[in-house]
Formats: structure tokens, C-alpha cells, sequence
């Protein structure tokens, strides 16, 4: 019967989804400089069952391309360095109307991608950046596409850079990012530059879309630890606060949404969809042998007490110890989840008895003196 245990997963989940916000990006340069190519080295293929629609048009040539935790704001259908004027009509008109949004809604940082053997940087283009700039959002100067070999850029890239800098933009980092996205089959050129693409990034946009920034990108595995961690941490201070409710039967009420709660978080983070999230969440915290024991009496035995509470409060230090063992290994579960490292039965599916074993023994490092269940 894991019934119930699904459906409250399933609400927490969806809580955090809405509360982990999004990243919105704002992408530009020209046709086939390798924009897409870039998205897709860093953020990865969209995640189906965090509900990408068709792009939504914001204005005539301005769309977006809503992937979950990302947003994505193109342009279609007009040419960076002809048509400026147009697109930074678009763009003003959309951030203005923006203003009054929530920050999920605003574009938090600006691309400007430039192939960079192109030899050639507009003025309209350094005008285009210099407006953005002043319309509040972040530019990175992302040049695409440059070869590399002994640790040395292409000499018309660095050429190219000299021109930006010349121009002393009002861009992250004063210089261009160096790029490459994606590995050359014939030169064997590999992708670099990344990275510090991400990194620079992070920096610039605003505290509340990290966590969303950190669960889009798929190249920075730290990031999405430290976020989980942070985000565990944040729970465990939560639950001492819950545990010190002194109402019957409240604290273990209000833990388990905690606790689910964080489970979604993490599970987000590390983008796992939603069924695929709850067959491990079941896993986990299921006793996999019988005795009609259901996921959610286990979820509440890792709460001291709960099952016999009745006029009790659980005390501060244990709710915050249970949950952040809880964490811990959930966080374990997902990052191997996410690694493609879960143990596999025979026909391919996740082996839940692997599953349940890795949980418990990771659990267990932080709760030593929980007894061996019994059963
Ligand atoms: N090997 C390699 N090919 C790249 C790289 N970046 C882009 N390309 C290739 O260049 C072509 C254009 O790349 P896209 O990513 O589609 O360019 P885009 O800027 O999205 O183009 P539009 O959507 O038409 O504006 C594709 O054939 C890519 O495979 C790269 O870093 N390495
Ligand atoms: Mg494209």
C-alpha cells in the first residue's frame, strides 16, 4: 500500500516545483553561431516531465522556451546586427512589462554569443549589449566554436576578444568567455570553456534562481550538492522548530510533509521526473519484505516515537537528526540516480532491494544508534 505515501509525495513535489522557480536566460547572436549547441552542452536535454510546451511568443520575434527550472528567451524569425533596433524594441518592452513580476519572471542574465572566428564585431552589437546592460540585465560575451590547441585559443578568436575589449563594454567579466560546445569528430577539438560560462553566471544572477540555475544545468555536479545541502540544512532548522510544537500528534504531522518536502527538493534538483522519483522515494523508505508494513507507517518510523506519541511532542534534536539523516541519503540516492549508478535488476529496471539497502546504509552513518529493524 503505497498508495498514500505516493500521493503526499506526489504534493510535495509539486510544492517544491513551483518554489524552486526558474532560471530565465535571454540568448542572442547570430543564426548558426552555435547557440543551441551551447544550451544543449550545459543544460542538458529538457526534462519531459517538468512540462515543456511549445515556446511562447512574447512579443513578435521574442519567444519562450519554458524547460522546467530554465527559461529560455530566443529570438526567431530576425538577424542580430540588421534588425537590432526591432529585437531592442522587443526586449525593453518585455523586460519593462516585467518589472512588476515576480523574479521567476524576469530575465536574470543575457548570453550574447558571437562565433569567434568570425573576425568581425559590429558597433550595433556593442550598442545592443550596452542597452541590455541598461535595461539591468547581466551580459556575457560567449564566444562560440573557438579552436584550441596547446592550451592556446585561436589567434583570430584572441584577436576577435581584443576588438571587445577594446570597445570596454559593460560586460561580466570585462572579456569574452571562450567556448566550445560540442567535439569535433574530424579535429577531435573537445568541448571547454563551459564551465566558467556556468560559474560566471552563478555569480551574476540573483540569489532567489540559484537553486533553479543549479537544478537546470546538467555540468556542475557541486553545485547541485551544495544546493541540496543547503536545502537540507534549511530543513533540519525547520524541524526542530516542529518538533517544539506542543500539540498531540502535530509534530509528527507536520514532519513528514518536511521531510517529503526536502525529498522533492533534491529530486528536482537533480532533475529526476516525477514517477521516476517516487519509485525511488518508495524504494527508499519501504521495508521491501512483507509484513503489510506500508511506506508511510516506515517513513514514520524513522521518527522516534511517532507510532506511540499520543500526548508527546518529538523532541527538537531528534526531529532535526531523523531528518537530516533522511537527507543525507536521499541526497546519495538521487546523485546516483542522476549518475545512471543505480543498481539494475536483470531486466533493467531499478532494483528497489539495491535501492532500499543503499538508503538505509547511508541513513544509518548519520543515525548509528538506530536498532537494526526489526521484521
Ligand atoms: N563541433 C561543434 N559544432 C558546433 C559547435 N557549436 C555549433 N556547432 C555546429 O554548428 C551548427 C549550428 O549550431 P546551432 O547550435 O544550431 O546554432 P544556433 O546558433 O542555434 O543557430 P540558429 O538556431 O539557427 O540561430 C550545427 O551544425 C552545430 O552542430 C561546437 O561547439 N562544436
Ligand atoms: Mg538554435
Amino acid at each position: 500500500m503505497t498508495q498514500w505515501f505516493t500521493d503526499a509525495f506526489r504534493t510535495e513535489f509539486e510544492k517544491q516545483a513551483a518554489q524552486i522557480g526558474r532560471f530565465n536566460l535571454a540568448i542572442f547572436g547570430k543564426t548558426g553561431v552555435g547557440k543551441s549547441t551551447l544550451i544543449n552542452a550545459i543544460f542538458g536535454e529538457p526534462v519531459a516531465a517538468t512540462g515543456i510546451g511549445d515556446p511562447v511568443t512574447l512579443d513578435t520575434h521574442l519567444y519562450l522556451d519554458n524547460r522546467g527550472t530554465l527559461g529560455l528567451v530566443d529570438t526567431r524569425g530576425i538577424e542580430i546586427g540588421r534588425d537590432d533596433g526591432e529585437l531592442l524594441k522587443e526586449v525593453t518592452k518585455y523586460v519593462k512589462q516585467m518589472r512588476s513580476k515576480p523574479v521567476n519572471e524576469q530575465i536574470h542574465v543575457a548570453w550574447y554569443c558571437v562565433r569567434g572566428m568570425d573576425r568581425r564585431f559590429e558597433e550595433v552589437e556593442g550598442t545592443f549589449i550596452r542597452t541590455l546592460h541598461d535595461l539591468g540585465i547581466p551580459v556575457l560575451v560567449v564566444f562560440t566554436q573557438v579552436p584550441m590547441r596547446d592550451g592556446q585559443y585561436h589567434p583570430d578568436a584572441i584577436e576577435l576578444a581584443r576588438q571587445v575589449e577594446a570597445k570596454n563594454l559593460p560586460i561580466v567579466g570585462g572579456r569574452p568567455f571562450m567556448t566550445y560546445a560540442m567535439r569535433d569528430q574530424f579535429t577531435g577539438q573537445p568541448p571547454y570553456g563551459l564551465m566558467d560560462v556556468l560559474r560566471a553566471t552563478f555569480h551574476v544572477v540573483p540569489d532567489a534562481v540559484h537553486g533553479a540555475l543549479a537544478a537546470a544545468q546538467t555540468i556542475d555536479l557541486e553545485a547541485k550538492h551544495k544546493a541540496a545541502q543547503r536545502h537540507i540544512n534549511a530543513t533540519v532548522a525547520a524541524a526542530a522548530g516542529a518538533a517544539a510544537v506542543p500539540i498531540p500528534f502535530s509534530s509528527a504531522a507536520l514532519l513528514v510533509p518536511m521531510q517529503l518536502g526536502m525529498m522533492g527538493r533534491i529530486a528536482h534538483l537533480y532533475r529526476l521526473p516525477f514517477d521516476r522519483a517516487a519509485l525511488l522515494a518508495v524504494a527508499s523508505t519501504s521495508v521491501a519484505t512483507t509484513l503489510g508494513r506500508t511506506a508511510a507507517a516506515n517513513l514514520l518510523k524513522f521518527i522516534p516515537g511517532a507510532g506511540s506519541i499520543a500526548g508527546g511532542v518529538i523532541n527538537a534534536s531528534v526531529a532535526s537528526g531523523f531528518t537530516l539523516a533522511i537527507g543525507q541519503a536521499w541526497l546519495s540516492v538521487c546523485e546516483r540516480a542522476a549518475a545512471g549508478k543505480l543498481p539494475t535488476t536483470v531486466e533493467g529496471v531499478i532494483d528497489s532491494a539495491a535501492v532500499k539497502q543503499l538508503f538505509e546504509e547511508e541513513f544509518r552513518k548519520r543515525m548509528p544508534n538506530i536498532r537494526k529493524e526489526q521484521g
